[in-house]
C-alpha cells in the first residue's frame, strides 16, 4: 500500500509501538517528524505545539503518533494504529498476531495486551512525566506521585514475572504485538534509571534482554533513547 504517512517525534516513546510494526514488517511509509517542543534551541518550558489546525484535524487530542493511510484516513492512538497495521499487513512476515483458531495462543495474546494497557501504562506514564516532562516544563516533580507509581510498577512487574515464568513472551510462545506494546514502557523505565524492578525479576529481565536485542528495536528506539538520555541529564533526573 503506497502513501502511508506516519507523524511521529523522537520525544514520543508511545510512537515506538507503531515504529516497531512498520520496522518488523518493513512497511513502506513516509515518516513526518512533528515538533512537539515550543521554543528555539534547547529544552523549553512547554511541550505543546502540534495543536496546529492541521494536526488537530488529524488527531483531536493534539498528540502523536498519527498514521495517515489512503484507505482509512488519519488515525490516532499508538495501540490501535499498531494493531491496524499488523492486521492490514498480516500477510507480511513476521506475523505479529495470533491465529484466532489457536485458542490458548489467542487468549494469552489478549491478556498480554490488556496487562500492558491496563496495569502498567498509567503508572509508567506518571513516573516518566514526573521525571522528565514535569521538570522540563518548569514544574516541581511530585515525590508522592513518583513513590506511588514506582511501587505500583514494581508490583505489576512482579506479577508479570510469574507470567513470564510460564511463557516465553508477553503474548504466549511467540514474539507478537503484545511484546511490542510493552517496549515503550520499558524504554521509559530504563532511560530514567527506574529499571530496578526489571533487573530484580529474572523472567522480566530475560524477556527485556531478548526483545530489546532485536535489530528493529535497536534501530527505531535509538533516536528516542538519545533524546531522553539528554533530557534526563539536563533535568538531573534518573537514579
Ligand atoms: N495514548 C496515546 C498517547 C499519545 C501521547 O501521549 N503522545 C505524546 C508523545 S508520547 C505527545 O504527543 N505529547 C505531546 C503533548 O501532549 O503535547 C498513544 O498511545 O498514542
Amino acid at each position: 500500500m503506497a502513501g502511508i504517512k506516519f507523524y511521529t517525534s523522537p520525544l514520543s516513546h508511545n510512537s515506538l509501538r507503531v515504529d516497531m510494526v512498520l520496522a518488523e514488517k518493513n512497511i513502506e511509509h513516509e515518516p513526518i517528524v512533528v515538533d512537539l517542543v515550543k521554543g528555539e534551541h534547547k529544552v523549553r518550558p512547554s511541550l505543546i505545539v502540534h495543536t496546529s489546525p492541521e494536526m488537530l484535524s488529524k488527531n483531536p487530542w493534539g498528540k502523536v503518533p498519527v498514521l495517515e493511510c489512503p484507505h482509512a484516513g488519519p488515525m490516532y492512538e499508538s495501540r490501535p494504529i499498531a494493531r491496524y497495521l499488523a492486521t492490514v499487513f498480516a500477510d507480511k512476515s513476521p506475523s505479529l498476531l495470533p491465529s484466532t483458531d489457536k485458542y490458548p495462543a489467542f487468549a494469552r495474546f489478549e491478556e498480554g495486551l490488556a496487562i500492558e494497557a491496563q496495569k502498567l501504562d498509567a503508572d509508567v506514564t506518571q513516573l516518566f512525566f514526573q521525571l522528565t516532562h514535569a521538570p522540563l516544563m518548569g514544574m516541581i516533580p511530585d515525590q508522592a506521585v513518583i513513590e506511588k507509581s514506582r511501587k505500583s510498577v514494581a508490583a505489576t512487574l512482579a506479577v508479570v514475572d510469574g507470567i513470564l515464568s510460564k511463557q516465553k513472551y508477553m503474548g504466549g510462545e511467540t514474539f507478537s504485538l503484545a511484546d511490542i506494546s510493552f517496549l515503550p514502557e520499558f524504554l521509559a523505565l530504563s532511560v530514567t534509571g527506574e529499571d530496578e524492578a526489571i533487573k530484580a525479576n529474572p523472567n522480566v529481565k530475560r524477556w527485556w534482554e531478548e526483545v530489546s536485542g532485536r535489530e528493529s528495536w535497536k534501530r527505531v528506539s535509538k533516536p528516542v533513547w538519545d533524546v531522553y538520555t539528554g533530557i534526563v541529564a539536563q533535568v538531573g533526573g534518573g537514579k
